[in-house]
């Protein structure tokens, strides 16, 4: 039985929308976080700085949003949501959630605080770089690591979703459609149905 830590409406969420897809046995246990107005982190959460997500499995504590799909994807292989290894769509699957976490997600952050991101020392780089990498492989095929749906796209779509109003993500057609893809998902809409508890 899988444990996930979750607080509504954080990056926890799209955990509940990945273990739908996977029709994994799962409970939710609420947390606190803390915000940009204070708190601390919860005790309950087993997550090194208290952040979600994290997962426990049977005592087995995973943490941070890549390794948690990775882990999931591989633990629950039954409706095929993440390339398994030995498949020829794995390095890219592995490829794409690294660089959400290593790329995609400072590259927002820069942006949203107006950083100059550091040529060459960085590692990562501008979201003006890192959109069009993104948009050109999405033109290609309706997913990140082909024709079938994956973790990564729980990922990217969902943040995606998530900024779709803001300056940080330049209008995109092919954007646009990705997100509706993914949010059109039915294990998207039980997500949402039970991410308050
Ligand atoms: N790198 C982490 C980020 C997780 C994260 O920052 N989560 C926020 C909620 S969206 C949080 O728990 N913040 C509370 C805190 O920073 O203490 C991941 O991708 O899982």
């Amino acid at each position: 039985m899988i444990t996930l830590y979750h607080h509504p409406n954080t990056r926890s969420t799209r955990f509940i929308f990945l273990l739908e897809e996977l029709e994994a046995p799962y409970e939710i246990r609420l947390v606190t976080r803390r915000t940009r107005e204070g708190g601390a982190p919860d005790p309950a959460n087993p997550h090194p700085h208290g952040k979600v997500p994290a997962i426990s499995d049977d005592g087995v504590v995973v943490f941070e949003s890549a390794a948690i799909a990775i882990y999931l994807t591989d633990k629950f292989p039954k409706n095929r949501i993440g390339p398994l290894p030995g498949e020829p769509e794995r390095g890219a699957y592995l490829s794409w959630i690294a660089y959400y976490a290593g790329v995609l997600e400072p590259a927002f952050l820069s942006k949203f605080m107006s950083w100059q991101v550091p040529r060459g020392t960085a590692g990562w780089v501008p979201v003006e770089e890192v959109m069009p990498v993104i948009m050109a492989r999405l033109t290609q095929a309706p997913y990140l690591t082909g024709e079938r749906f994956s973790a990564a796209d729980v990922l990217y779509g969902t943040s995606f979703a998530l900024f779709a109003n803001s300056p940080i993500l330049p209008k995109s057609p092919v954007i646009e459609e990705y997100v509706k893809r993914v949010v059109a998902r039915p294990a998207f809409a039980r997500a949402m149905a039970k991410q308050n508890g």
